[in-house]
């Protein structure tokens, strides 16, 4: 898509969810300096009426901001010319019955920009295009059966005259997907399951490799028992990248059905997977699995930032991405060649290493949940389910050559039972608590990463897990928020606090940058929720409630409320 091509490289606007296709959550403007950042002060905010988590970020593009909310998944178009003016706003019309099987809070991380289109990924899996000037809906399809527990909260990515979008529906027994639409009218042009038959995963036994060796026959199918795989997860609801002169299209897959392992012996391929696939057919042309055979709902589905760095005196077209099971892995995004697999928080104890020929992690037997069988609780094991990060997105700067990381600090208990399927109801297998690691009193730190060597080069202490995506900028600033509400803006260099501010709810949104009439403005969404915020965001009190995050992050309703807040910040 010539034209995003074009937008993304103006620093003016924010065009896609993620910054840019690779990921880097980076921008050139350079008004906002490590040295004026504490005076910046919040220059106008909007409410988006709605109450739960608020992941994500507005679009802007021109004189428009495009912002979503959470389900009902309301869409609004502002001026930035009278800010917080609405233009149009669209809400569409869901059954709400689709918020019982959302598993972590009603999100959407955000609308998609591309042919004059905003494109919504709706709760109940419709995917919705709106003519950017009007909000008229110009088509809409559905891409999976809410029914069945199939909702989306991902983003959808725009690339050539296509739309990606994943589906989500891991905790529902939904076999993951990810599907091409075309962009003029919405009709399919591909889709490739995670697991199941070659035919239906895109896998060419021989021209799919993983680490370099083609994948074989039937390489989802042989890893599963009988049919398992037709309810085995791997869905794909995080972030799309995608690399233009390669085309191929990156992302992971999340965790295999059920959680517990017990019942579903086998590496379960291709659950927990990073995916290579070429743009135009879908096809993959790399994968590698990063958890065979799940046993602590380690997703896989973490953004895949796509870099140009050194690596041990090479030049490489990297791909770097932060797994929820605490390593951070640097592949050759040509090839998926691994070169580095080191863990981003030492708490990490499930596994001692990356064996870096087969790729496959050493785990620890003590902090295996299958080992004692069913109904057995295994303790202590760091990081917790909800990894040592989730979704939120980290920022890459090439300034730097860092990666700035929002991450968990967070240890759990997990107990699997024996569960049967029945479409539409939960399939989890597991009652999990959650709290910070022994002799810790944070739950979260902000860190500095250098993927070549595989090491932290600073690391800030958060009461909270950090659950907002970061923002690099070429003034040596690095942006965040936390779950207790404030945004804050640290030194690349070392991480030292320049500002804070505290927002009107805790943030789990993603922080970006644009200019409107030549000067440099900086927007956050705040508006607690996501998995570390269920229990405000539901309702919920019981400690293990809300897939075990209730108990660990109860003291949150101390510091923030909910509520949607969009705040936009200049000098
Ligand atoms: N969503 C969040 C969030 O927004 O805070 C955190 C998680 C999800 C998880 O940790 C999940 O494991 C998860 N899993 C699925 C799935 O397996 O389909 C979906 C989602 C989602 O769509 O938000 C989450």
């Amino acid at each position: 898509n010539e034209e995003l091509l074009r937008l993304q490289r103006d620093p003016n606007q924010w065009v896609m969810p993620t910054g840019n296709y690779a990921n880097h959550r980076y921008s050139e403007l350079n008004q906002v300096t490590r040295d004026n950042v504490g005076k910046l002060q919040a220059s106008w905010s909007f409410s988006t009426g709605v109450l739960r988590g608020h992941e994500g970020g507005p679009l802007v593009l021109g004189d428009v901001m495009y912002i979503h909310s959470p389900f009902p998944n309301r869409v609004f178009a502002l001026d930035l010319k009278d800010p917080g003016r609405i233009i149009w706003r669209y809400e569409p019309t869901q059954d709400p019955s689709v918020i019982a099987v959302m598993c972590c809070d009603t999100v959407n991380r955000g609308v998609a920009y591309g042919d004059g289109k905003i494109i919504l990924a709706q709760a109940d899996a419709k995917l919705v295009a709106l003519d950017a000037k009007t909000g008229n809906v110009a088509w809409s399809v559905s891409n999976g059966d809410a029914g069945k527990g199939e909702t989306m909260t991902a983003a959808p990515m725009v690339f050539g005259d296509k739309v990606l979008v994943g589906i989500s529906g891991g905790e529902f027994g939904v076999r993951g997907h990810i599907t091409a639409y075309n962009l003029r009218d919405g009709s399919m042009a591909w889709r490739g399951y995670s697991v199941g038959p070659d035919n239906e995963i895109l896998v060419d036994p021989q021209k799919t490799t993983h680490l370099g060796k083609p994948v074989g026959p039937n390489s989802s199918l042989q890893t599963w028992e009988g049919d398992q795989w037709k309810i085995g997860g791997g869905t794909t609801w995080g972030w799309f990248s995608y690399d233009p002169e390669l085309n191929l299209v990156y992302y992971g897959t999340g965790n295999p059905g059920t959680w517990n392992p017990v019942q579903r012996p086998g590496d379960n391929r291709w659950s927990m997977t990073i995916f290579a696939r070429d743009a135009n057919t879908g096809q993959a042309r790399w994968v590698y699995q990063m958890t065979p055979h799940d046993e602590w709902d380690y997703d896989g589905v973490n953004e895949m930032i796509l870099a140009d760095i050194t690596v041990r005196g090479r030049p490489v077209k990297a791909l770097v991405h932060f797994d929820r099971n605490g390593f951070a892995y640097t592949l050759n995004r040509e090839n998926g060649e691994l070169l580095v697999a080191e863990k981003f928080d030492p708490a990490v104890n499930w596994a001692t290493k990356v064996d870096m020929e087969t790729g496959r992690p050493q785990v620890v037997r003590e902090f295996s949940t299958r080992q004692g069988g069913e109904d057995q609780n295994t303790q202590n094991i760091c990081p917790a389910a909800l990894g040592t990060k989730d979704q939120q997105p980290a920022a890459f700067s090439p300034r730097t050559n860092m990666f700035y990381v929002p991450t968990n600090h967070v240890c759990m208990d997990y107990e699997p039972f024996r569960v049967s399927y029945t479409a539409g109801q939960p399939f989890i297998g597991a009652t999990l608590s959650m709290f910070p690691p022994k002799g810790s009193d944070n739950m979260g730190n902000f860190i500095a990463w250098d993927a070549s060597a595989g090491k932290i080069a600073w690391s800030k202490p958060e009461r909270f897990s950090v659950w907002s995506g970061a923002l690099a900028t070429a003034g040596d600033v690095v942006f965040y928020g936390t779950l207790d509400g404030y945004l804050k803006a640290v030194d690349p260099r070392d991480g030292k606090e320049l500002f804070s501010y505290r927002t009107p709810s805790g943030i789990i949104g993603n922080i970006n940058t644009y200019t409107h009439n030549g000067k440099q403005y900086i927007a956050v969404l705040s508006g607690v929720g996501g998995w570390a915020g269920i229990g405000m965001a539901a309702g919920l009190q019981g400690d293990t409630e809300g897939l075990g995050a209730v108990g660990a992050y109860k003291s949150l309703a101390n510091y923030t409320q909910l509520g949607g807040v969009l705040t936009v910040f200049a000098l």
